[in-house]
């Protein structure tokens, strides 16, 4: 666990007690601060009962508090706690910042940042992972799902690679990364901020945060990502921002796990961050071969009858989807649950490689409208009917593609329970053939 002289003996209010305010209040205990703790949901509250106060910062007078630490997944734009606490004049900061807070107690280190719509988990888990085969101390936290706080502390030298949801980056005010990279911008998360503007600048934070003679890492692929790097070139000039090429690509047929054009970006992206940490090709080269992808990600699951079943249930915007459709041909794609946007975004362009659609979700039936005059269209409603729909119908050489383009609230916990549940069914027909 990460703790810091500087919290001790002040309060703070804690919301949201999942993943990252649990780690948080735990950090801020054993640093001897003071914490009042909260989560709307009962069943959260109840690890701390007795151990520290439990109560709804909503109510409580906030004066000589040292800060608000809210969770990523509380709406700030729609919250009453910031208003709350701008009333005390206590800032609202995230578990990031109590991090970039507690660094100089840390022996000397690195931190990466990593953020951008799509591909930010691949390119912290790969960035990670060739740190780790080059020998370097490195562990990976934020958005990844590791909250940074619950992480040991590295020994000198070491890499903290942080993946940064743009709700996390709006919660943190001085993490000066050495590297901070961002891969793309596409229209996500819009009912968090008041325009795509807005949310493209919450991204381009990472880069404010940042000192001039840091370093800054961009993809090349989008217009809104390319003005942050014409920016960020302008103020601390070529040696020190980079538009990552596609270079390498002669290298991608032998990266099993990191397939398709967004992985060449990511991969791209991951090497030129580590090149700047003084990597070189004899380290990053053998890691990118042997780099085991991540869980519902392009994740084969299965070869049942010469059909490939893959779980990429963490396409959960158009965009994510589209470079999963490109990868394959012959695809049985199932798709669905709560759209993000109207219409198929930059899955239009991609539809060639789809020879059957399978719908499920509340979005449903809008895609196979949107679809039917395009290619065959089942409307199965479930994914576990989706799975026996597509199984009845692919042949051997065709790909059956959970990729659906779509958050997946409307019938699952969240994407990993969506991925599990398509995995489980995948898993049923195999035990059926064997
Ligand atoms: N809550 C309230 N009142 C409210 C709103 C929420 O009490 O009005 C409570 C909820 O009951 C819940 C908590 O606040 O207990 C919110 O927690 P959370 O959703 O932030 O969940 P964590 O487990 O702490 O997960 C967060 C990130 N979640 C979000 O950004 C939504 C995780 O990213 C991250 O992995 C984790 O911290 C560790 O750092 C997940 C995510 O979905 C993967 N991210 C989004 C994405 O990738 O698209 C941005």
């Amino acid at each position: 666990m990460i703790t810091s002289n500087a919290w001790s003996g002040r309060r703070y209010a804690v919301y949201g007690l999942a993943r990252s305010g649990r780690a948080t209040v735990e950090a801020l205990l054993a640093s001897g601060a003071e914490v009042l703790a909260w989560d709307d949901r009962a069943e959260a509250r109840e690890a701390f009962v007795g151990r520290t106060p439990v109560a709804d910062p909503l109510e409580a007078d906030l004066t000589r508090y040292a800060g608000v630490v809210v969770s990523p997944g509380v709406p700030l734009n729609t919250h009453p706690i910031k208003p709350h606490a701008d009333r005390f004049g206590v800032p609202v900061i995230g578990d990031i910042e109590l991090f970039a807070q507690a660094r100089p107690g840390l022996p000397p280190h690195k931190v990466v940042g990593i953020t951008g719509t799509n591909g930010k988990s691949t390119t912290t888990a790969l960035t990670h992972h060739i740190l780790k085969t080059a020998g370097v101390p490195t562990t990976m936290g934020g958005n990844i799902g590791l909250p940074i706080l619950e992480q040991d502390p590295l020994p000198e030298g070491g890499v903290y690679v942080l993946e940064l949801s743009s709700f996390q980056i709006d919660l943190t005010f001085t993490l000066d990364c050495e590297v901070a990279v961002l891969l793309n911008i596409t229209p996500d998360h819009l009912d968090r901020y008041a325009s795509f503007d807005d949310y493209a600048a919450a991204k381009a934070r990472l880069f404010e945060m940042q000192s001039d003679d840091r370093y800054a890492v961009f993809g090349c692929g989008d217009e809104e990502t390319e003005l942050i790097c014409a920016n960020e070139l302008y103020r601390r000039g070529h040696a020190r921002a980079e538009c990552a090429y596609r270079m390498y690509s002669t290298f991608q047929e032998e990266w099993h796990s990191l397939q398709g054009p967004h992985n060449l970006q990511n991969a791209v992206c991951a090497i030129t961050a580590v090149l700047e940490l003084g990597l070189g090709p004899k380290q990053f080269l053998p890691a990118t071969r042997t780099y085991p992808g991540l869980p519902h990600r392009m994740e084969r699951v299965a070869e049942i009858g010469g059909v490939a079943w893959i779980n990429d249930s963490k396409g959960t915007n158009a965009a994510a989807t589209a470079p999963a459709l490109a990868a394959f041909d012959n695809i049985h794609w199932i798709l669905g649950g709560l759209a993000k946007e109207p219409g198929l975004g930059e899955c239009e362009a991609e539809l060639g490689h789809v020879k059957a659609a399978y719908t499920i979700g509340k979005a449903g039936d809008d895609f196979a409208r949107l679809l039917e005059s395009r290619v065959p269209v089942t409307r199965s409603g479930k994914l576990e009917r989706a799975v026996s729909d597509a199984a009845a119908a692919a042949v051997p050489g065709d790909t059956v593609l959970l990729s659906p383009a779509c958050a997946s609230f409307d019938q699952f916990r969240d994407f990993e329970h969506r991925g599990e549940v398509f995995r489980a069914a995948v898993a049923k027909l195999q035990d059926a053939e064997a």
